[in-house]
């Protein structure tokens, strides 16, 4: 059984510059993260990706009046995965629901199951965006009682600012930052 976890956190095209909610050079993390799922997949890490997965009226979009473009809506280019993901990587579809924001992979979802039905124990988090869904994801994965480490070098936020202080954030609740 895998001890640990490579959660892959919506690496989608929507998020990458040119998509519909662009975080700034996150393609730019595209290689590094294909690099750890190798070497992760390698190890015998589970792998995990997760998608914003989002209904065509979901209510994080601004025509709900939610503080998002439309994005990542099932089904759609926009939500494909931008990554090299192995056959049997585990996806995790969040924020399915109309009337639900998930920024977490474990908000509405059974990640936290499957995790420990495997056998993990230490999970390592990549991905975007580093404020949002990866923190929310990083500090869920700590609630659940899972040791958790962050891939900064294959992370990345909207804002900077907003990036460093959700670092410090999660460093100060126990996340190891690598
Ligand atoms: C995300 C904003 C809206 C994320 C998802 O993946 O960080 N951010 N939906
Ligand atoms: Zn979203």
């Amino acid at each position: 059984m895998p001890e640990e976890a490579l959660i892959v956190v919506d690496m989608q095209r929507d998020f990458m510059p040119g998509g519909a909610l662009p975080v700034p050079g996150g393609d730019k993390i595209i290689p590094k993260v294909n690099e750890y799922i190798k070497t992760f997949k390698e190890r015998g890490a589970l792998i995990v990706a997760t998608r914003d997965w989002h209904p065509e009226n979901h209510i994080s979009f601004k025509e709900r009046g939610g503080p998002w473009p439309r994005h990542c809506v099932q089904n759609t280019p926009g939500a494909e995965f931008v990554v090299e993901l192995p056959a049997d990587v585990v996806i995790i579809s969040k924020a399915t629901e109309p009337d639900k924001e998930a920024y977490s992979g474990f908000e509405g979802t059974n990640l936290a199951d499957i995790l420990r039905e495997r056998g993990v124990r230490r999970v390592y988090i990549c991905g975007v965006a580093t404020e949002y869904c990866v923190k929310a994801t990083a500090l869920d994965a700590l609630k659940h009682g899972f040791e958790v480490y962050l891939l900064r070098d294959a992370v990345k936020g909207i804002n900077p600012e907003d990036e460093e202080r959700a670092l410090e954030e999660m460093r100060k609740a126990g996340v190891k930052i690598l």
